[in-house]
């Protein structure tokens, strides 16, 4: 190939433009249609009614199934995309089926580091077994919305059973994309103590794989003495809801070092959480924190439309621009007003 088209490609269709109905997209997804998966993601990720409704249509035939959704997270440049290609290659020519899902918060349309993942995924671009997502950004705080999971559903649909979520290192989106996934792999690159030490408390406590990436070359000494520093940090860490305790893992996309056995903790991973039926639990647990956003996100819509409470809102603001009131008195005036409209209405 030559240079300047190495990372077009090849097989990329246009896309088609023919809207299929919500039954029709259905059966496409079930045929594992590459490019219908790509037009429900799109429409998974519209904020238009109508779009929402036939994403709604097409889930209501999802089937649950043992799939393995897995976020890979940590600091950009860690070596995530490469490490999703060389995991992901390693299970495409096993036969194993893989989506991956890029959320990408700082750049949903410029395009510009979703070339660079696109580059870095050049073994993957090529596989009938992988689908690859760029940007599965949301509009929600840290590209992490609704929308990344019903696209992981999605994904599960059209015959995906290795879903990969790649979030770029925002604190934020690392933190969220918690609630979507069975496991959280955190890769990090061979580092002093205190680099190693500026990662936030809080997502090493999200990991069930520690992954000291890039450990090859110059860079594998300190990547050993990373793994040791690691280790020490864990014993600070809260013990995991599913009991089990994080690994940690050199490893190197370069090298290949210990992918056999990257491969065999994420398999084991899965195994000992359906076995101690964590993972059960916590998918009915991320389904009904998913439920209750859905539920809250409809109230306050419907909520605001209100004409009462848009002009009680519109003279809270004056009110409190002029500093006869403040914002903590309005939660109590709304609530009365929402109560007395209801009162009237009953
Ligand atoms: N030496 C070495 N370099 C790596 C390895 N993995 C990734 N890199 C390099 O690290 C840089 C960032 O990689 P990338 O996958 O884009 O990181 P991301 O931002 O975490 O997705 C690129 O220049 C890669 O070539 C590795 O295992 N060993
Ligand atoms: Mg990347």
């Amino acid at each position: 190939m030559s240079n300047q088209n190495k990372n077009i490609n090849p097989n990329f269709k246009k896309a088609n433009r023919i809207k299929l109905n919500a039954e029709d997209l259905t059966k496409k997804l079930l045929e594992g249609n590459k490019m219908q998966l790509s037009h429900a993601l799109s429409l998974a990720e519209s904020l238009r009614s109508e779009d929402r409704k036939i994403i709604a249509k097409v889930l209501s035939n999802y089937k649950k199934r043992k799939t393995k959704r897995i976020a890979v997270t940590g600091p950009p440049g860690a070596g995530k995309s490469t490490l999703i290609d060389s995991i992901g290659n390693h299970l495409a020519t096993q036969g194993k089926k893989i989506a991956i899902l890029t959320i990408d918060p700082s750049s949903p349309q410029s395009g510009g580091s979703i070339l660079g993942d696109k580059t870095r995924m050049e073994q993957l671009i090529n596989q009938e077994n992988v689908y690859i997502r760029p940007s599965a950004s949301g509009t929600e705080a840290g590209g992490v919305s609704a929308a990344t999971m019903e696209c992981i559903l999605l994904s599960e649909m059209a015959g995906y059973e290795y879903v990969i979520v790649e979030t770029v290192g925002v604190g934020q989106s690392e933190v969220a994309v918690s609630d979507l996934v069975d496991m959280y792999m955190l890769v990090v690159q061979p580092g002093s103590g205190d680099e190693l030490q500026g990662i936030k408390r809080g997502i090493m406590e999200l990991a069930d794989l520690f992954l000291i990436n890039k450990a090859d070359g110059d860079k594998l000494e300190l990547a050993k003495m990373s793994a040791k520093a690691i280790d020490a940090s864990k014993s600070l860490l809260h013990p995991k809801a599913h009991g089990l305790k994080p690994q940690t893992l050199l490893y190197s996309s370069e090298t290949l070092l210990n992918i056999d056995k990257l491969t065999a903790a994420i398999d084991q991973f899965f195994i000992d959480i359906i076995d101690n039926q964590f993972y059960e639990k916590n998918r009915n647990s991320q389904m009904s924190l998913w439920l209750t956003r859905e539920i809250n996100k409809s109230i306050i819509e419907t909520v605001e439309d209100i004409p009462q409470i848009k002009e009680l809102k519109s003279s809270l603001q004056n009110q409190i621009n002029n500093s006869e009131a403040f914002p903590i008195e309005a939660g109590g005036i709304i609530k009365q007003a929402i109560e007395d409209i209801f009162k009237k209405s009953s």
